[in-house]
């Protein structure tokens, strides 16, 4: 039987749904990350991401997955998955280090016929210009000795209904038996089309397509939100009715920012990328500009209700970049936090995803002691909140920072309601 065992680089949103994946089709998979608290919560089939089918699926693949720190076992596979965070540092430049460091792992225990994988977000150019170089320090030379692809990784944390053996993938390769194989691999995990293209660099372009089309029509539904408020226009009216056109239109919604490790991000890596071969994208960093402002509108409907911040109770909801996951990378709560502290308010913050990072143990306990709210993440919690609840606290006005709360029934309860746009 074809030696069917693989190593995925990287144990977090993207590489430990797929380790689990590559169990359940009968891989036998060595997970290599860097934090040993990960590697041995993954040997004991305990999941360090809050996610309920992942927690379930890697307890049943407990036993199939070896994790460890340690790259030495790498030439016992033929695929190598390398799934590494690639983040941006605070000025917003990419940040390598991650992916350059796994690559120096791999390149030290390389060996004869393996193929290597990319499935990080990477700028087009990345795989030709710094991967290759890196793995072929190994003394191996791609196409003759070992194999190298790339296939963006496609995950939506907490969607039920896109899993990632239902995600179609693009892939592409430096020679064309790397492809080959790659597309191989993937049809053996991935019941949806796997799309090869012709160029490497047109794949790491489709990723980053993705996720800036993502961000760009959320910053104009954002900046239409800003807008709307001037105008007092209900924004969600307004996507309601364009959406009801079954062609030419696709509903964004305005929120109290954009967060998360990709659509936040990278825009970044394009917008950085092309600087340094002479194109200036002026659209892309200003949509990156209106999301990067949303989490200062969101405190200042709040500031514009009340005078001033000062020493005031307000409680924040929610700490995570989106509903019902513990993922706090980029996200906007964590700058409506700072901005509030830096005003000098008295900030209390509860998430029921992240309690270890809340300042209160529950929302009962929460509105119990502040005056003002904030809501930053649309929590199922959150959503399904009893309202009268707020009034029994006696809190006196609620920024809506993802419009998910009932306006009425609020506004009814003598509570002043202001969502974003709405
Ligand atoms: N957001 C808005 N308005 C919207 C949609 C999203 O403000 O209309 C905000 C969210 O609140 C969140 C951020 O943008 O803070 C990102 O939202 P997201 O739904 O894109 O969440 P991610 O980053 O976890 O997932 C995305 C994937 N999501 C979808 O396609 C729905 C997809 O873009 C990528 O496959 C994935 O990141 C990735 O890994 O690249």
């Amino acid at each position: 039987m074809e030696n069917k065992k693989i190593a995925i680089i990287g144990l977090g949103y993207v590489g430990l749904p797929l380790a689990c994946l590559c169990a359940r089709k009968g891989y036998y998979v060595l997970g290599i990350d860097k934090n040993p608290k990960i590697v041995n919560l993954v040997n004991q089939g305990v999941s360090h991401i809050k996610d309920k089918k992942l927690e379930i699926e890697l307890r049943k693949q407990k036993g199939k997955i070896k994790a460890t720190t340690s790259f030495q076992n790498l030439s016992k596979v033929n695929y190598i998955i390398v799934c590494v965070p690639t983040p941006v540092n605070n000025n917003h430049k990419p940040d390598l280090k991650p992916l350059k460091s796994a690559l120096k792992g791999i390149s030290k225990f390389l060996k004869k016929g393996q193929l290597v994988i990319i499935e990080s977000t990477i700028y087009p150019g990345t795989t030709e210009e710094i991967v290759k170089p890196i793995l072929e320090e190994s003394g191996l030379k791609v196409g003759k000795d070992f194999f190298l692809a790339h296939c963006p990784e496609r995950i939506d944390p907490g969607n039920k209904r896109w899993s990632l053996d239902k995600i179609p993938r693009v892939l592409g390769a430096i020679t064309k038996e790397g492809k080959k194989k790659a597309t191989k691999f993937y049809k053996s995990i991935i019941n949806a089309e796997i799309l090869e293209l012709n160029s490497i660099k047109a794949v790491e372009a489709v990723k980053i397509t993705e996720n800036t089309f993502r961000d760009v029509n959320i910053a104009f539904i954002n900046e239409l939100a800003k807008s709307f408020d001037k105008f007092d226009i209900d924004i969600i009216e307004v996507i309601r009715g364009a959406s009801t056109k079954p062609f030419g239109f696709m509903p964004f919604y305005p929120g109290c920012g954009v967060g998360g490790h990709c659509i936040p991000v990278d825009p970044y890596y394009l917008i950085e990328k092309a600087k340094g071969i002479g194109f200036n994208h002026k659209f892309l960093k200003l949509a990156r500009m209106i999301n990067n402002s949303m989490p200062a509108y969101t405190v200042s409907l709040l500031e514009s209700k009340i005078d001033n911040l000062k020493d005031k109770k307000i409680g924040v909801l929610g700490l995570s970049y989106k509903a019902d996951v513990d993922d706090t990378r980029e996200s906007p709560a964590l700058k409506i936090r700072e901005i509030l502290e830096e005003k000098k308010a008295k900030v209390f913050v509860f998430d029921p995803f992240i309690p270890e990072k809340s300042s209160v143990s529950s929302l009962e306990e929460l509105l119990k002691k502040v005056d003002y709210l904030i809501l930053a993440t649309d929590h199922r919690e959150f959503k399904d909140m009893d309202l009268e609840k707020l009034k029994e606290n006696k809190i006196k006005i609620i920024i809506d920072g993802r419009n998910c709360l009932n306006k009425e029934k609020i506004k009814s309860l003598g509570i002043e309601y202001k969502g974003i746009g709405r």
